[in-house]
């Protein structure tokens, strides 16, 4: 490709073998330790913390790099005890009537139910929102690409840089979730993606024994 006014050359770290392999198995190591969090403390986690896993985030190849996301993060309790209540009026319809017999015998092993406290426990809720438009220099109106890919990849990069900075997370998606965008004061056409509690767990919290499939069982190489 040709340089040009748009192009620039590009930083690139070219690794020796060994440090790959080790850099490689040490991000491993590290990330398999995540487990999504439950129980959360109310101890506080320093904002700043929260602000570069979101960079982060915000690094993320998206469609046409329309970068169609957007992170409410919220601290404040009242919002919090407000979207705990609304959450929960959702879950418990989904409980007791909306999950089949298939849904809720999946859900067994993981011991979730209506109850959601962590809403309100958790320093941090980042909201996280899909925009299926962007708005261009002229304010005009641009349709962004790929959304749900790109949405879906900058949250796996937020959850990864908040568990490199001792952060647990867990994700969180109430169904529907439009009480989001009345809550938050977004606009109809920003979907809400999915609850990103973020904290430090409280001492003593469980977690389900469960397992992740290993590689010979994820993965072909051909
Ligand atoms: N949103 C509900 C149910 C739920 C669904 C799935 I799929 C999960 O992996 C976990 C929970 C709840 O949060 O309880």
């Amino acid at each position: 490709m040709s340089e040009s006014k748009n192009f620039q050359p590009l930083e690139f770290e070219h690794l020796d073998e060994a440090v790959m392999r080790r850099r490689g198995r040490d991000f491993y190591e590290q990330m398999r330790a995540r487990r999504s969090v439950r129980d959360f403390s109310a101890a506080p986690v320093p904002r700043a913390v929260i602000e570069d896993a979101i960079r982060t985030a915000g690094s993320a190849p998206s469609g046409a790099n329309m970068q169609p996301w957007h992170f409410a993060v919220v601290q404040s309790e009242e919002i919090k005890r407000r979207i705990r209540l609304a959450a929960e009026e959702e879950e418990r319809e989904f409980y007791q009537r909306r999950a089949s017999t298939e849904w809720l015998n999946a859900l067994e092993p993981l011991g979730t139910d209506a109850h959601k406290p962590f809403l309100q426990t958790a320093p941090y809720l980042i909201v996280i929102f899909l925009k299926k438009f962007s708005s261009g220099d002229a304010g005009e109106k641009l349709k962004n690409y790929y959304t749900a890919e790109s949405v879906g990849i900058a949250t796996g990069m937020l959850i990864a840089a908040l568990h490199n900075a001792g952060v647990a997370t867990l994700t969180h998606t109430p169904s529907p979730m439009k009480f989001l965008n009345e809550i938050l004061g977004r606009p109809a056409t920003e979907k809400p993606y999915m609850i990103l509690v973020a904290g430090l767990p409280a001492e003593g919290a469980l977690v389900p024994a469960i397992e992740k499939k290993p590689l010979e069982e994820i993965a072909e190489f051909l």
